[in-house]
């Protein structure tokens, strides 16, 4: 059975990647790897864990032999929000992890999985419809080093035949993990407040479309995608991929006819707002359904409806 390594497993998308992956492939064969080890409490119980630094190559290394790692799926990344406030961290940060999970699965002929996001995209790309090749010039940290991933991923399998794969990921919400510091968080929270409170006051204004895709959709993309029949892969890094494309009304509207009380103002946050307009309003996303067959399972209405039972659910539990 195939070995597989998440790093950055106490993030958003890892704390429920390394479930999926080890109903797919066995507890044992998923290793989860963090360096906050407090995150991934849960994750440690039911298979095996390393407290990591993704930055510190040799560590990673060693974790990679030691297990004979085949797949890398590296997460490691400071969002967009959060990259703006500290731009060198961020690339230190989300270039290092990259340059390492490549470099040793160059080494080690592993397979590896980088996401990139709609935040590789800037206010040059057409924002309808965005089609799967085309201007890429972002104007944040955190897209510039998405773009810049996505080459050197690419450089990677054409120079050394490391086989490396990604989707741009548009906003995830799911209902496990929260996001931190993305500018699509609102997507998230604003299921959290609508149970909570039936009131929530959106940093992003009304007629911000963007893609969003929920946390089930997310975890098939990577899977789908590494298990791939790679004689059909055009495209390698990366892949367009939607689920659906909304603004703060449509989700608010939605919302509203489960909580009917529930009511939405606006305090618009400025970086965020202005992160969001430099990106695409939908993805064209027929290169990831041709390749590989991508097809999400939840539309707007279906996600809006789990996400409201899960998150009360965790309300009568006491956990949040
Ligand atoms: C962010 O908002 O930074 C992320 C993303 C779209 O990549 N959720």
């Amino acid at each position: 059975m195939k070995k597989i390594l998440v790093v950055g497993a106490g993030g958003q998308i890892g704390s429920e990647l390394v479930p999926y992956a080890r109903k797919i492939y066995g507890n044992a064969n998923v290793v989860a790897a963090d360096f906050n080890e407090s995150k991934c409490k849960i994750l440690a119980e039911s298979g095996p864990f390393e407290k990591l630094d993704a930055l510190d190559g040799k560590a990673f290394h060693e974790i990679v032999k030691k297990h004979k790692i085949d797949a890398i799926y590296n997460l490691v990344a400071l969002l967009s929000a959060t990259g703006e406030k500290d731009p060198a961290f961020a690339w230190k940060v989300n270039m290092g992890a990259l340059e390492n999970s490549l470099e040793i699965a160059r080494q080690e002929g592993c397979a590896v999985f980088t996401p990139s996001s709609i935040g590789a995209f800037g206010p040059s790309t057409p924002a309808d419809n965005t089609p799967q090749d085309t201007i890429m010039q972002p104007t944040t940290i955190y897209g510039v080093c998405k773009v810049s991933g996505e080459l050197w991923s690419n450089y990677y399998h054409s120079r050394f035949g490391v086989d490396t794969r990604s989707v741009r990921f548009p906003g995830i919400i799911s209902n496990v993990t929260l996001p931190g510091g993305g500018t699509t968080d609102y997507a998230v929270e604003i299921f959290y407040e609508a149970i909570k409170k039936q009131q929530y006051t959106c940093n992003l204004a009304k007629g911000t479309f963007l893609d969003m895709m929920y946390m089930p959709d997310a975890l098939k993309a990577c899977i789908d995608l590494m298990e791939a029949d790679p004689t059909k892969l055009i495209h390698r890094n990366s892949f367009n991929v939607t689920a659906m494309s909304f603004d703060p009304e449509i989700i608010a509207t939605e919302i509203h006819k489960h909580i009917p009380e529930f009511r939405m103002d606006y305090k618009v946050d400025e970086v965020k707002q202005r992160i969001a307009n430099s990106w695409p309003n939908s993805l064209d996303d027929r290169c990831a359904k041709e390749e590989w067959g991508w097809k999400p399972t939840y539309n707007l209405a279906a996600m809006t409806l789990d996400m409201l039972e899960k998150v009360q659910e965790k309300l009568d539990k006491g956990l949040i």
